[in-house]
């Protein structure tokens, strides 16, 4: 009885020692310097909620950079987050090449980088220690594979594709191109007959696709934007041209925003291949591992599906960008 009175007084003490802790000698709050591409895109405000919210969750201090598109903005916010010494430099590098030089002086600093979305093309891979997103060779194919289904609908028919592309040199933009064409490749009734980028923004999205239409007319049979948000803007530049999405012209594009449920169910765009951009609860476990020195995957992939129109009005409920 007496010693687990004692024991029961020597945990209370333990535990009142313990809160009293003075504040200075609590564990520091992890720091994370992320440098996000820009606001081009409903993918990417979805994007940046999730990553906000996610380090708000952990206690995590986030400093944010939104380096609108820019690769030297992005340059200037990795060297500043070397300057002020932070625990964890996460980015999403707007484009592939051009990294080699400011990841070896993060290296050198000895701050862990961990690459979110966009991938890098680096010569030395321990540059990174590990990269979160989503396969976009893959998801070009899901694309392709989705055309080519169609396509046997009608096999005898040449079908005209455009394609609009995302941010030239961007790790999306080279893969999901790459993608697609592999799949359609084997099929010489698919033919992209113009192919130009609409920087992944509503505004390009339409301008583009009103050339196309100027150039091409009534021979364009289908496009395939590289993101929902151009899809919608050259949804519009069909319309105002006096044709139907949808049906005039097939719209296939990638990300499966709200924005793009919406165009299904009103019967603008045929399909969507999911992207998803919830990576912040995954970014932020995998910084607190790296700190921890705990071993993190090199390379981890989300996982997503595709949605075609008919799937749309049953599926908006569930979306959560
Ligand atoms: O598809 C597009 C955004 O990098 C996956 O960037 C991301 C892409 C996304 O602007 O909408």
């Amino acid at each position: 009885m007496t010693c687990n009175r004692r024991t029961v007084l020597a945990t209370a003490l333990a535990a009142a020692v313990t809160l009293s802790v003075p504040s200075a000698f609590a564990a520091k709050p992890l720091v994370i310097g992320f440098s996000q591409v820009g606001a081009e895109s409903e993918w990417r405000t979805a994007n940046t909620v999730s990553i906000k919210e996610a380090a708000k969750k952990e206690g995590i201090t986030l400093k944010f950079a939104d380096a609108q598109q820019k690769q030297e903005n992005q340059v200037k916010a990795i060297r500043s987050f070397i300057a002020q010494r932070v625990d964890v430099i996460a980015f999403s590098p707007v484009v592939e090449s051009g990294w080699d030089t400011v990841l070896r002086e993060a290296k050198r600093a000895n701050i862990p980088v961990i690459l979110t979305d966009r991938a890098v093309n680096v010569s030395d891979p321990s540059l990174y220690v590990s990269f979160l997103g989503s396969d976009f060779v893959e998801e070009g194919r899901r694309a392709g594979r989705w055309l080519v289904e169609r396509q046997k609908k009608a096999p005898d028919a040449v079908l005209n594709i455009v394609e609009l592309q995302g941010t030239v040199g961007s790790a999306p933009a080279l893969d999901r191109k790459k993608g697609f064409e592999e799949v359609i490749a084997g099929n010489p009734k698919l033919k992209v007959i113009r192919s130009q980028t609409g920087d992944f923004t509503r505004a390009k999205g339409k301008e583009v696709m009103e050339a196309f239409l100027k150039a091409e007319g009534k021979k364009i049979n289908v496009l395939y934007a590289h993101n929902d948000d151009m899809a919608i803007g050259a949804i519009q530049a069909i319309e105002e041209a006096g044709l139907k999405p949808g049906k005039d012209i097939l719209v296939i594009s990638i990300d499966g925003v709200k924005g793009a449920f919406e165009a299904m169910i009103s019967g603008k765009l045929n399909v969507t291949v999911e992207c998803n951009p919830l990576l912040g609860p995954q970014l932020m476990q995998i910084a607190k591992d790296v700190v921890a020195k705990k071993p993190v995957p090199k390379r981890v992939v989300t996982q997503e599906g595709v949605f075609p129109a008919e799937v749309a009005a049953k599926e908006f409920p569930n979306r959560k960008y």
